[in-house]
């Protein structure tokens, strides 16, 4: 075929079309931390993230992500009584300790996603991302809707992993209008599920955020434990390029309180193409340039949802919670099988 024929193809002339879209440079940032401990001031990680900002603001950078519980160090890791774990929860934000975060950031006209955990004043208590502006405005909140780990102290293990103790789930995957586009949040587990960026693509979204905070030991399973950065790298990558969406993925890496934890703060292209990844496992600024214009590539293509997406046949995606397998070849299914739990057939 020519390369000056009009295509005919809906998908090609699609791409085409959008080829010609204006272009929407966005030069980002993960803002990726190496550890806090339990004795750090507020002030003194505040004081980290304007670092970071300042940096940001000499390369030209107009996002910032930070990570998951970027305030505070990673405080499930230890069952504690609840009145000594509200130390670790903010009541404000921006706060006394926050308001100079958000002050610099919008002097230098700089946006940015933060993680950390709020306690609201009706005793809610939740692991939140907010999203803040250019200019200074919270575009929006976002709270974790996948929560890991317990709930009770588990003594086998050599660390804990209390979240789902000390955070509610959130509902929902919001995404908005911002930096030009069409953004949203995700935190740490999060990003291990597919319906994660479904959801978040099926709202529209070219660029989401991912703060995280990963132990490289997974108790449940230690053979996993060498693989962390791998799985970190393959779910982010593949849910780019599935939604066809720029993903930042933020670390709080490094030896916090004795936990190793991944760093590889990474930065995606809706191709699945890593863009940028960090170098250390300490605060460190991972930029990349990128245009969301580049988005309609894949989602006016390949990933044409409306063209393509069979949601009729995805019903189990959202009618069933556990795998329901076909049942054992050696059973009789009608004698063997609650009626409730029979496969679909
Ligand atoms: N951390 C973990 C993550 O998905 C987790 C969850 C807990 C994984 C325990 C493995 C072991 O990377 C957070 N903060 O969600």
């Amino acid at each position: 075929m020519s390369k000056e024929s009009t295509p005919t193809d809906p998908d090609a002339a699609a791409a085409a079309a959008h080829a010609e879209a204006p272009s929407r440079p966005l030069r980002v940032a993960a803002g990726q931390l190496g550890p806090v401990n339990r004795a750090d001031s507020r002030a003194s990680v505040v004081d980290r993230l304007i670092a970071l900002i300042d940096e940001a603001a000499d390369q030209g950078v107009d996002l910032v992500a930070f990570p998951e519980l970027a305030l505070t160090t990673f405080f499930p890791r230890w069952f504690m009584p609840w009145e000594e774990a509200e130390q670790f929860y903010e009541t404000e934000m921006p706060g006394p300790e926050t308001q100079r975060l958000f002050d610099a950031a919008k002097a230098h006209g700089i946006g940015f996603t933060l993680g950390y955990a709020e306690r609201t004043p009706d005793g809610h208590h939740r692991n939140v991302q907010i999203m803040v502006e250019r200019e200074g405005s919270i575009v929006g909140h976002y709270y974790k809707v996948h929560v890991p780990g317990h709930r009770e102290y588990e003594p086998w293990r050599e660390f804990q992993h209390l979240e789902r103790r000390y955070f509610e789930q959130g509902d929902e995957f919001p995404t908005w209008r911002a930096f030009d586009g069409v953004v949203g949040m995700a935190t740490c587990n999060d990003r291990r599920w597919p319906e994660t960026y479904r959801c978040l693509g099926l709202g529209g979204a070219e660029l989401v955020m991912i703060g995280y905070n990963t132990p490289l030991h997974y108790a449940p399973d230690p053979s996993q434990d060498r693989l962390a950065g791998f799985h970190n790298r393959i779910v982010m990558q593949a849910g780019a390029y599935q939604n066809g969406m720029f993903v930042i993925g933020v670390a709080k890496g490094g030896l916090e309180e004795g936990v190793d934890s991944l760093a590889e703060s990474s930065i995606f292209a809706p191709s699945g193409e890593l863009l940028a990844v960090a170098e250390t496992n300490g605060d460190e600024l991972v930029v990349a340039d990128i245009d969301l214009a580049m988005c309609a590539n894949y989602k006016e293509t390949l990933f044409q949802f409306e063209r393509y997406r069979r949601p009729e046949v995805y019903t189990a995606i959202t009618a069933q919670k556990a795998a329901i397998p076909p049942p054992p070849l050696h059973q009789t299914p009608t004698d063997q099988v609650p009626t409730d739990q029979k496969h679909a057939t």
